[in-house]
């Protein structure tokens, strides 16, 4: 197809939620794959943040927004909200982090009450450069995600290991993307940065996730 077929489809929007306990790497998988950098300074994410990107596929554009979560006490009321609104929910653990592991079994079912099976998950481990404080295992990430039917990668936003593969993964398992090839090549894929820390829309201000 085409370049100029691009704008005869209206753009196609699909919202991905960031799930996982604080401190997993949300917040830097997201810089990872818009800016390609890397902080090692942790800076806490504060309410809801989201981004958005546009992906070229081979014969449709696909704009992602992805809404970054914090792990903190105050805001988790929001995030069933954010689910709800989502077709992909990204759930995140630290392989060197049993504890953020074993969570991802309450994030999956939070997300199952939200949205049924009408939702992509992918569980991703993350921080697979620091092997040697690795607490699980690949093949228990596997597992997990069999039991839960769910997607599964292994991830380092540090080394950017499997950031582009991930999103790969992601949209090529989107509603309506069954007969859609990624354009190949890792270079190609992400072409356009559109919008960087939108304020969150304003029925949510009220409730305080901006301060
Ligand atoms: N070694 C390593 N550190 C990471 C990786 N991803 C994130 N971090 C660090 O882990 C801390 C928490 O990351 P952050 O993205 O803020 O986690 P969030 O709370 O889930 O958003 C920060 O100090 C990051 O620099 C990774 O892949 N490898
Ligand atoms: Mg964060």
């Amino acid at each position: 197809m085409s370049a100029s077929s691009y704008n005869v489809n209206p753009l196609a929007k699909y919202k991905l939620v960031f799930l996982g306990d604080q401190s997993v790497g949300k917040t830097s998988i997201i810089t990872r794959f818009m800016y390609d950098t890397f902080d090692s300074t942790y800076q806490a994410t504060i309410g809801i943040d989201f981004l958005s990107k546009t992906m070229y596929l081979e014969d449709r554009t696909v704009r992602l927004q992805l809404w970054d979560t914090a792990g903190q006490e105050r805001f988790r009321s929001l995030i069933p909200s954010y689910i709800r609104d989502s077709s992909v929910a990204v759930v995140v653990y630290d392989i060197t982090n049993r504890n953020s592991f074993q969570n991802t079994a309450k994030w999956i079912d939070d997300v199952r009450t939200e949205r049924g099976t009408d939702v992509v998950i992918m569980l991703v481990g993350n921080k697979t450069d620091l092997s040697d404080r690795r607490q699980v295992s690949v093949e228990e990430g596997e597992g997990r995600a069999k039991e839960h039917d769910i997607m599964f990668i292994e991830t380092s936003a540090k080394a950017g290991f499997n950031i582009k593969a991930l999103f790969r993964k992601v949209a090529s398992a989107l509603p309506g993307m069954e007969n859609t090839q990624l354009v190949k090549g890792n270079d190609n894929m992400v072409v356009e940065l559109e919008e960087a820390n939108k304020p969150a829309p304003a029925d949510n201000t009220s409730t305080g996730c901006r301060c």
